[in-house]
């Protein structure tokens, strides 16, 4: 069988959130690729990206003799080389909104990072609750309630995603979903009235959202193994 077309360079999965974005979005659209992994909070790891990408981050997606880093770059790339894998809604109008989100999100929500940071195997109920994390988590199941209500549950095969369908901005919010459950949020005091927890349900259930949890856990136990 020839080479997958596609390198994607990735971190540790328990951890890195910017990683699980692309990796999802391609494991969703059926696309195969050779992935690569870095592990992250060693003293190599920056020395160890840079030999795949002179970002010196994670995630990079190698094709064709070029790297393309940042997680949002790759995801826009993938719907671009792909157009009938429908990676963003069809609509226009749709389509801004879902680029509008996944900008928010990328370059926004940043006391949801700093104080519930990924760790899909982790369970912290109740901590970095922080008034400004909590704020940041009410837009978000503002946000999700919002394209939930207008786009996703009027699509014709409506598959339970903010759009109906998969798309990139639900790859870029599948981090904020496992961060909630990891901390415990209290979605219904947010402003969730049922819609967000069957939302994050869809996500958590997908089975490449599990095979990159499996893949976590394989993971830190060989991490456990070798300094045993
Ligand atoms: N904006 C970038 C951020 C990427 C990023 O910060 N990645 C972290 C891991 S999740 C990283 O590579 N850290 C390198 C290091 O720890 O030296 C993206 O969206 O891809």
């Amino acid at each position: 069988m020839a080479a997958p077309e596609f390198e994607l360079v990735i971190g540790d999965k328990n951890w890195s959130s910017w990683s699980l974005r692309p990796w999802l979005l391609m494991r969703q659209a059926g696309i195969p690729f050779q992935e690569t992994s870095i592990r992250l909070r060693s003293p190599d790891t920056k020395s160890q990206i840079l030999v795949h990408s002179p970002t010196g981050f994670v995630p990079a997606l190698k094709w064709r003799g070029v790297v393309i880093g940042d997680s949002l770059a790759i995801c826009e790339t993938i719907a671009d080389l792909f157009p009938g894998k429908k990676l963003w809604p069809k609509d226009a109008l749709a389509r801004a909104l879902a680029r509008s989100a996944c900008s928010e999100m990328h370059s926004g929500f940043q006391a949801i990072r700093r104080d519930m940071p990924m760790a899909v195997l982790e369970r912290h109920n109740g901590e970095g609750h922080t008034e400004e994390a909590l704020a940041s988590a009410r837009r978000v199941i503002e946000l999700w309630r919002a394209l939930r209500g207008r786009f996703g549950r009027q699509a014709t095969e409506d598959q339970g995603f903010l759009f109906g369908h998969f798309t990139v901005a639900d790859a870029m919010f599948a981090p904020v979903v496992t961060r909630f459950e990891t901390y415990g949020v209290n979605l219904g005091a947010l402003g969730d009235d049922g819609m967000v927890r069957a939302y994050m349900d869809a996500i958590l259930t997908l089975p490449s959202m599990r095979d990159w949890i499996a893949g976590a856990e394989a993971e830190e136990k060989e991490k456990a193994a070798a300094t045993a």
